[in-house]
């Protein structure tokens, strides 16, 4: 028997960041509590940021404000982690926003089928996130479809298939080296008439062939709105915070297609340097929209720019 009681989303996202949060405490939080803030601990904040990969520009921005706040001798750890979760915040706000297919901007606004399609390099959480989100919305009694529009991989299908399984999701999926595009367009129709709620598409992302992967992308994008003009409904590009400051050039070559209309940050709790996500967002045309901390289904969150904020500097709720 287990009655350990169910962990909290605010708590699972600090356990997901514990990494980050200590790297921050540690050096960031102690250079204030230990000297006044003078030149000195102002330039070992910003060797610090910089370490944590939240980038220049955002760090700059933090340094100034620290600058300007004009700690006393001694301030509180309290007080220092308030002001830079403040400082974070600051940066990420404006680049927050929902993922809610069922909500009125999806199904409950006439959307039906939602379409999401999910994009990014192999390895960077697609089918994961996919998973996760159809496991969502399915506990909410949606009628979801996934679709593997990965094709070229027979384990891709398979990981897949056991996602929509433990989901209970309808699967649709075509033997190895099928035409993308033919299977996602066949089973949008047939979303259509059978009245799914929405549709997931997982599709590939060989990077080794960047301009045929981005063509097929496009050709799926191009036949679904023969369907739809406005599909897919939401295109999310998925990146991984392992690979650091890789995941803006991740973000660049995908953001260069211009279809995509979230980002999604997976394996925050693999990394120390949870502050790429500050860039990443600030790069990007589209905001972010969800995170995952861990590889539960309750570990992807929505992108929440406060929580996630006090939670990097291991500030509660
Ligand atoms: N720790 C952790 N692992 C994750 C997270 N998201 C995905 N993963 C893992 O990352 C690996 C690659 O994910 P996958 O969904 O197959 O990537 P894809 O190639 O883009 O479809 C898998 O082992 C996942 O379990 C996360 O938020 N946290
Ligand atoms: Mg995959």
């Amino acid at each position: 028997m287990n009655d350990t009681p169910k962990k909290g989303w605010f708590q699972r996202l600090s356990d997901g960041l514990s990494r980050s949060s200590k790297q921050m405490t540690d050096q960031v939080v102690s250079t204030f509590v230990k000297e006044p803030l003078g030149e000195e601990a102002l330039e070992r904040l910003e060797e610090h940021l910089l370490e944590s990969d939240l980038g220049p520009a955002a760090t700059d921005r933090i340094v100034e404000r620290f600058r300007e706040l004009r700690f006393g001798k001694g301030a509180s750890e309290i007080e220092v982690k308030e002001a830079l979760a403040e400082a974070v915040a600051a940066e990420l706000v404006h680049r927050q926003a929902t993922f809610d297919p069922l909500g009125t901007e999806g199904v409950a606004g006439g959307i039906k089928p939602f379409v999401v399609l999910f994009v990014g390099v192999n390895g960077s959480g697609k089918t994961t996130t996919l998973g996760k989100i159809a496991a969502d919305l399915t506990g909410k009694g949606a009628k979801v479809m996934i679709v593997a529009a990965d094709t070229f991989r027979a384990a891709a299908r398979e990981q897949l298939k056991v996602w929509a399984e433990r989901a209970g999701a309808h699967f649709e999926s075509r033997k190895d080296g099928a035409d993308a595009a033919g299977l996602a367009f066949d089973a949008y129709q047939k979303a259509r008439t059978e009245g799914f709620d929405v549709v997931l598409i997982d599709t590939a992302g060989r990077l080794q062939n960047k301009s045929a992967l981005m063509d097929e992308l496009l050709k799926i994008v191009r036949v679904l709105k023969k369907i739809d003009p406005d599909a897919p409904h939401e295109t999310l590009l998925v990146l991984d915070a392992t690979v650091g400051r890789n995941a803006l050039e991740q973000e660049r070559i995908f953001g260069r297609t211009a279809f995509v209309t979230g980002v999604v940050m997976t394996k925050l709790d693999g990394t120390a340097r949870g502050g790429v996500l500050v860039p990443v967002a600030q790069a990007s045309d589209a905001p972010l929209k969800l995170i995952g901390v861990g590889e539960g289904v309750e570990d992807l969150q929505p992108f929440d720019a406060r929580a996630f904020s006090r939670s990097l500097v291991g500030l509660e709720d």
